[in-house]
């Protein structure tokens, strides 16, 4: 008898549950992948990376080699000789960038770790540049591939001139999507619309501060598939 009134009680509370329960509850305890999402996307984190330059990168599945290129410009807006891409770590701020901290107590919660930056000079302490430039990963080893998505940090107001660009064969640009300004320490994920046939993707940082030439901030999170 006992067992048959457990029994009972399980079918009834299963029945509250049920009729409880909507397709629209469902829905929200389950939220749906974003479109692509649910593909197995390489991603280019930087985490495998010491801080330091660098001119070339691998996803964290291995895939690549991948070039990496950082142009900077100076403060007179001419562009300086040699590969200026660094590795930047985001938890400990170098070069006085406390702007481009992230992790614990970040205002929105994200934790990037290492990023992509434009470092100010040729020595070997990580130190974003303020004047602006271009970092250029070049995915052409590969053949061509489709980005999904990166993630930009700290994009200040000022900086209202920086964009993401895909350029694919014969350097047809492909995309051109402008970054969003957030100000310090803020994180955008920057949705690059699933372009296949990507040879090269450029991120420019630009604008202008009290007349001078102004752009910093970093990248990360790279999200691709090659074609
Ligand atoms: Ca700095
Ligand atoms: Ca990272
Ligand atoms: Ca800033």
């Amino acid at each position: 008898m006992k067992n048959k009134y457990l029994s009972v009680a399980a079918l009834a509370l299963s029945t509250f549950l049920f009729v409880g329960c909507d397709d629209e509850d469902i829905k929200d305890f389950f939220p749906k992948p974003s479109d692509g999402d649910s593909k197995n996307w390489d991603i280019i984190n930087f985490e495998m990376y010491k801080t330091g330059f660098l001119t070339e990168v691998k996803s964290s599945n291995g895939t690549g080699p991948i070039m990496v290129n950082a142009m900077r410009r100076q403060s007179n807006g001419t562009y300086a000789n040699g590969n200026h891409a660094m590795i930047f770590n985001t938890h400990t701020p170098t070069g006085d960038d406390t702007d481009l901290f992230t992790g614990i107590h970040h205002p929105q919660g994200y934790d990037l770790s290492k990023v992509l930056i434009i470092n100010q000079d040729m020595n070997s302490t990580p130190n974003d540049n303020q004047y602006g430039g271009t970092m250029t990963l070049d995915f052409s080893s590969m053949g061509t591939v489709t980005l999904h998505e990166l993630t930009a940090l700290d994009i200040d107001k000022y900086e209202n001139m920086s964009y993401v660009r895909l350029y694919g064969a014969n350097n047809r640009m492909l995309l051109e999507k402008k970054l969003m300004n957030m100000g310090n320490n803020s994180v955008q994920v920057v949705d690059l619309g699933n372009t296949s046939g990507v040879m090269r993707l450029e991120v420019t940082l630009d604008g202008t501060n009290n007349g001078m030439p102004a752009g910093s901030g970093a990248i990360d999170n790279i999200k691709f598939m090659k074609d």
